[in-house]
């Protein structure tokens, strides 16, 4: 992409409603736009870093087996009325009459939906296992919508829905979720912390946020210190394997790691005193089991093997994918801007000509900018005839991970500069080792 040819209204003064980091960069860098209370457009720049969030949940979900669908944003009320849910909910449900006078609902998840789902189509336990996933809006009246994507009333999330047949195949499937989020958060360079949490309106005792450490964080959380040390890394995962995602889970879950909600002081007072932690997260996951809450309810059976007839075992875990934005810049910033993880970054390097109609220089930007579109990469070519200081300032607000600057100074002495954004780091270096310093950068993500 060239500059001159993109939308990227980027703002020059901090937006007075932005009260956490994340917010104000992803205004300023012309990421969203408010359009109510909690409900964001997603301008281009912000809507590739969705995309790419999206694109790494869906290959970190085909990896651990699961099956992609797409249900729709509204639902009937009567679905709802069937598990007991629809009075439940309460005010955070937006409840909506189609021109019929029928109830309907902007959905908040969807356990009832994929559940009637299941009830119309499966009958067998030969079926089983099966997990069926969407990544699909959501809608939460939530009191206070606030800190821009962080807490929207409309907001991306992908969720899960395991069916099995009997409760120990359902805790694979839930811990087979929980190590496939921990890769998935790895992947955006986040450390997501598996905490005992509360399971609220979905249900059930079995369940885990993930958090992401943030002094901005919503949710108070106690753990003890040596759980920020376990990674998993490259480590290779056979997601059919019950016992290796056991011991992963284990491994993950066994410090002491909680929200508010299950805090016990008496267990946490037993950890030696210099390990104990307290501080805030960002919750960008949660994992359930509940069981047969929905399928009992709804009528959702399998036959079994010796031809009897169970309501199936399941749980629902969710992505906060439109979250994690807020919370990748939250856990990945500097007082310049934004400081992208190259595994979601919205384009791939920048390239900044200082000399915008330098024969030379134009030609030395070109052909990097046609070099690493062929390597399959997708740059960002600020081509505009500004000067070099605001193109840096723009390039470090919208944190591309690595900027390559071209002037006629240093094409003299055939070099171009490579430079981090996360250390400020630059090295000199023909325009060629530049292109391939790029692409072997990328080559491993
Ligand atoms: N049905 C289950 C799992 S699929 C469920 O709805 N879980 S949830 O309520 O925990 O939501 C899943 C994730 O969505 C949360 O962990 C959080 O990251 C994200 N989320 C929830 N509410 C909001 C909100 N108002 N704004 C942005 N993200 C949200």
């Amino acid at each position: 992409m060239r500059l001159t040819r993109y939308f990227l209204p980027v703002l020059k003064d901090n937006p007075a409603e932005a009260q956490i980091v994340s917010h104000r960069y992803m205004l300023r860098a012309g990421m969203i736009k408010q359009q109510a209370a909690g409900i964001y457009s997603w301008l281009p720049l912000g809507f590739k870093v969705l995309r790419r969030i999206e694109q790494i949940v869906h290959e970190e979900q085909a990896r651990a087996g699961h099956i992609p669908l797409l249900m729709p944003t509204l639902q009937p009320a009567d679905l709802w009325r069937e598990s007991g849910r629809y009075d439940d909910y309460g005010q955070e449900m937006l409840r909506i009459k189609d021109r019929q006078g029928r109830d309907m609902l902007y959905g908040p998840t969807n356990e009832e939906m994929i559940t009637d789902i299941f009830r119309a189509h499966v009958g067998s336990y030969k079926d089983l296992p099966l997990t069926l996933y969407h990544i699909q809006w959501k809608f939460r009246d939530e009191m206070r919508p606030r800190f821009g994507v962080m807490r929207g009333r409309e907001f991306l999330m992908k969720d899960g829905y395991n069916f099995d047949l009997t409760k120990e195949d359902a805790l694979h499937a839930y811990n087979r979720h929980l190590v496939s989020y921990l890769r998935t958060y790895e992947r955006m360079g986040l450390q997501a912390i598996p905490m005992r949490a509360d399971s609220g309106p979905i249900g059930g005792d079995d369940t885990h946020e993930f958090l992401v450490l943030a002094e901005t964080g919503e949710s108070e959380v106690f753990y003890d210190a040596q759980v920020t040390d376990i990674k998993l890394g490259a480590r290779e995962i056979d997601y059919d394997d019950k016992a290796q995602c056991e011991a992963v889970m284990q491994e993950f879950t066994s410090l002491y790691a909680r929200t508010d909600e299950t805090h016990d002081v008496a267990v946490f007072d037993a950890i030696p005193e210099e390990r104990r932690k307290s501080a805030r997260g960002i919750e960008v996951g949660q994992i359930f089991y509940f069981g047969t809450k929905y399928s009992d309810a709804m009528g959702a059976n399998v036959v079994t093997p010796d031809g009897g007839k169970v309501p199936v075992h399941m749980g629902s875990h969710g992505i906060g994918v439109s979250r994690l934005l807020g919370a990748i810049i939250e856990a990945s910033h500097d007082d310049k801007g934004i400081i992208w993880p190259e595994g979601v970054t919205p384009f791939h390097c920048g390239i900044v000509n200082l000399k915008q109609g330098d024969a030379d220089t134009d030609a030395a930007c070109e052909a990097m900018y046609k070099a690493l579109q062929k390597a399959g990469l997708d740059p960002l070519y600020d081509d505009r005839d500004e000067r070099a200081g605001a193109k840096f300032a723009t390039m470090d607000l919208i944190g591309l991970p690595w900027r390559i600057t071209v002037g006629p100074r240093g094409l003299k002495n055939g070099v171009v500069e490579l430079t981090s954004r996360r250390t400020g780091e630059s090295v000199e270096m023909t325009a060629e080792d530049a292109v391939a310093r790029i692409v072997e950068i990328y080559a491993g993500i």
